[in-house]
């Protein structure tokens, strides 16, 4: 077997080796959730700081849990945190320091051979830190000089085009409107974000099918619900609190069908660790069906149902009132789905026609239906055709704009949705871009920036030179290893604003800097008192999140301040007022209200209990913003995926322990895997087909229309119930094999969840 080293990996042989294996879990949460948050939770930082700390999460005058977007409900439970919100939050308020004798320490070299387990375990960032052009190790430096650095290598850019600002969506509604403001006064639409690899198909179907980019559920319509899909979702692990609203869900009667290639441990059953009796008791049922569909089979399954809709003589089978009065492009849609070959729709979906029919029987006898999803369906070549398809379905039963009802994304990063809502967008609209010219009386560019793969495309390509991330782990989180960091490293300067050592701080340009910021658990005190931040989550709610916490360290900024100092070292004599939005976030505020519609009295309302909903025109009124003025029905092509012999279909996915590309533990649990995450799950029947042995060590090797040879070495073979002919290994491991160039249609999305690989 080949031992070729990835582009990044510190040595993955001995990873492998201390893999253990059992039996998957059938049940999520309950006491060994509870018990596992508390050990790391202690671990990190003491139990007394865990008391203070956990208490505080979601609390009404807390801090937003870092950890998800899902939604906080009215009526919080005492402890409103989640096993992996537990962990999201001692990641962060650990009492562990990096600090400049730990630079001096540890080379870059050094650095970039250690595993992201290991950097992320070092603790809190505690001041800005610089490598000089030449340097083999970062060194302290004020913050003044920082600023002065990153201001004149962008203003010696021929182009503000050349400089690309990315965001993570953790960043708050202030810090990101003040982010997006000073990229724009600079000149640029340069805005990639973490939303480009994430639910950006959403945002895209959405956008052009019901006229706006976001879910159209709150969580009351959950509870509303008679029919609830969750597809390609493993909320067990990624949206813990969302089972609480799920088992809340099924006593209200509601169905539940999961939609996924492997049976993960969430859907299936759950116990409650919020209730005592979910501590004991043998847990909700959660699933009523469960199609265990194979990988990219979503699109063939909607439209599979969509025909059957179609072809149904019962009575109410479509909403015609409905169809006739909000949707456009009904005849075209209807002929097309007529024509759907039943053979495509079994080979793409791996499903029998039984199950389909009774899936069928299941909608027939909703009568409001709500379809969830994430990263399961946003990471295909035909991502956005596949949610435009889950629209149509919705439409025909007229399930968009009323209770109970409707499409519900569900958001990954805690302030996702936000950023976008604040204009972190690479393509802003142009009302958007007109109030912000009128409010802060400067003519922005309108020209689009680039996204997240274009943006490696131009770094690689010597058209992008400085590189500003405001959090995230850009060199980690995105696809093709190689190419990327390749693409990184050709740089003039990276600069980092990041609360935890990661990857990004290793893989750099000729000269780079850590800027060390506050996170959410932490108190932000400007000169104009304590300041409180806001976040939207998946459901379009905002509300406050205010950090209780002493900051890691004396010399952090928060994430406003540092945009701020900025502007000011690189925008010389802008107008806009810097130093007022630093030293007061309440006049940050005051220009959102002025320039987001939807944040009207913006300071006031998010002092309220709760916060508020932003308005929402397809679930408030019915009413459709789209080209057409109605809700589009589309003609979306069934392609079936088809893989070469004797090759496999991977998807990236999440561990149990691991937040994106930062590693909390080397066990999933849920899927029965201890001290390592270097496995490949493969069904038992095609490893007999492949002549492989469960327990085998293969190099992942992916195959791709360029013939370039990505290969990810040294993975323990791991005999699992997914789909036959689906495979599934860890992210960011896999990233080396996601080719640049392979994207979602429109969204250009990385095909992170259909990559063709072979086992050798
Ligand atoms: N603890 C924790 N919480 C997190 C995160 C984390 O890393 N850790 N990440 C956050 C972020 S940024 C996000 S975006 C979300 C991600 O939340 P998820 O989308 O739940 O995350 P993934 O691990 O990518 O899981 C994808 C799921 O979709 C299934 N799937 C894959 N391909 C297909 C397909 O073709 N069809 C169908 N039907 N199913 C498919 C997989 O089997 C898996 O269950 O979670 C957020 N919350
Ligand atoms: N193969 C594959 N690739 C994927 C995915 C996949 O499923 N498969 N998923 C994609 C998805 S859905 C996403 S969202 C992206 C995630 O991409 P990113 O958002 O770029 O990655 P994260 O791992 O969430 O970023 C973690 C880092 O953020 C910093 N950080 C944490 N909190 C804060 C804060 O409050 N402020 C600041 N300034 N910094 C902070 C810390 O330094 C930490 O190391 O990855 C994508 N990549
Ligand atoms: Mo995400």
């Amino acid at each position: 077997m080949s031992r070729k080293a990835p582009a990044d990996d510190f040595d993955p042989a001995d990873d492998t080796a201390g893999i253990g294996v059992s039996k998957p879990k059938i049940w999520a949460a309950g006491v060994p959730g509870v018990t596992a948050a508390l050990r790391q939770s202690y671990d990190q930082m003491g139990v007394r700081r865990t008391a203070l700390t956990l208490l505080r999460v979601n609390q009404k005058q807390g801090f937003d849990c870092p950890g998800c977007a899902w939604p906080e409900g009215d009526h919080r439970h005492v402890a409103e945190f989640c096993e992996n919100g537990a962990k999201a939050v001692a990641e962060e308020a650990t009492t562990r320091r990096v600090t400049r004798e730990f630079f001096a320490r540890h080379s870059v070299a050094d650095l970039a051979g250690r595993s992201d387990h290991w950097l992320g375990q070092q603790g809190r960032l505690t001041e800005p830190m610089i490598l000089r052009t030449g340097a083999t190790h970062y060194e302290p430096v004020a913050w003044d000089e920082a600023f002065g650095l990153l201001a004149s290598e962008l203003n010696a850019l021929d182009s503000p085009d050349e400089a690309v600002f990315y965001t993570s969506g953790r960043t708050s509604n202030e810090a990101a409107f003040v982010y997006q403001l000073f990229v724009r006064a600079f000149g640029t639409n340069n805005l990639p974000d973490c939303s480009n690899m994430c639910h950006e198909s959403s945002g895209s179907a959405l956008n052009e099918t019901i006229g706006i980019g976001k879910g159209s559920v709150l969580l009351e319509d959950l509870y509303r619900a008679d029919l609830i899909f969750v597809v390609g979702q493993n909320p067990g692990t990624n949206h813990p609190r969302m089972l609480s609203a799920l088992e809340r869900a099924k006593k209200e009667g509601a169905r539940i069908v999961a939609v996924n290639p492997l049976p993960e441990a969430g859907l299936m059953r759950f116990k409650n660790p919020q209730r005592v009796s979910g501590v004991t008791g043998r847990g909700t049922g959660l699933a009523d069906r469960f199609l265990q569909i194979r990988l990219n089979g979503d699109l063939a399954l909607f439209q599979a149902l969509n025909r059957l809709l179609l072809e149904s003589d019962a009575p109410d089978a479509l909403d015609h009132g409905f169809l006739a009065a909000h949707a456009h492009g009904f005849e075209g849609f209807r002929d097309h789905v007529l024509g759907l070959d039943w053979d495509e729709v079994l080979e793409a979906t791996g499903l029998g026609r039984d199950e389909i029919d009774a899936t069928l029987g299941d909608v027939l006898a909703a009568k409001r239906i709500v379809v969830c999803w994430a990263m399961g369906l946003t990471q295909h070549r035909n991502s956005v055709p596949t949610i435009r398809e889950v629209v149509n379905f919705l439409l025909l039963r007229g399930n968009i704009g009323r209770p109970g009802a409707g499409v519900c994304p569900v958001r990954g990063h805690s302030n996702v949705q936000g950023d976008r809502t604040m204009g972190i967008y690479e393509k802003p609209a142009p009302a958007f871009l007109d109030a912000l010219a009128k409010e802060f009386s400067f003519e922005p560019p309108r020209e689009h920036g680039l996204d997240t793969v274009d943006a490696i495309r131009a770094m690689r390509d010597g058209r992008a030179r400085v590189f500003l991330g405001m959090g995230g782990n850009f060199v980690r989180a995105t696809p093709d290893s190689a190419v990327t960091e390749a693409a990184l490293r050709g740089c003039r300067l990276t600069a980092q604003i990041s609360t935890k050592l990661n990857r990004s701080h290793t893989v750099i340009g000729t000269q780079a800097l850590i800027l060390p910021t506050l996170g959410r658990t932490e108190r932000d005190v400007q000169d104009g008192g304590p300041q409180l931040v806001s976040v939207e989550d998946s459901m379009g709610m905002v509300h406050a999140s205010r950090g209780r916490l002493a900051p890691a360290s004396e010399h952090l900024l928060s994430e406003v301040a540092i945009v701020s100092r900025l502007a000011r070292a690189t925008l010389s004599g802008s107008e806009i007022g810097w130093e007022a939005m630093e030293r007061d976030y309440d006049v940050i505020r005051d220009h959102v209200s002025r320039v987001v519609p939807g944040f009207a009295d913006y300071n006031e309302r998010i002092r309220k209990t709760g916060g508020f909903t932003l308005p929402h025109a397809p679930r408030d009124e019915r009413r459709f913003p789209t080209a057409t003025g109605k809700a589009n029905l589309t003609v979306n092509e069934l392609e079936v995926l088809r893989v070469p012999e004797g090759r496999l279909l991977l998807q990236t996915v999440r561990s149990h322990d691991q937040y994106n590309t930062t590693i909390y533990g080397l066990d999933d649990r849920y899927r029965g895997i201890t001290s390592g995450r270097r496995v490949v799950f493969v069904n038992p029947d095609d490893l007999a087909a492949l002549g492989i042995a469960d327990g085998a060590i293969v190099d992942l090797v992916s195959e791709w229309a360029d013939g370039v040879e990505r290969r990810a070495p040294s993975f323990r073979v791991v005999a699992y119930p997914t789909a036959r002919g689906c495979a599934a290994a860890y992210f960011p491991e896999t990233n080396v094999l996601v080719p640049l160039d392979s994207t979602a249609d429109i969204s250009n999305t990385p095909t992170s969840k259909s990559i063709i690989v072979r086992l050798c």
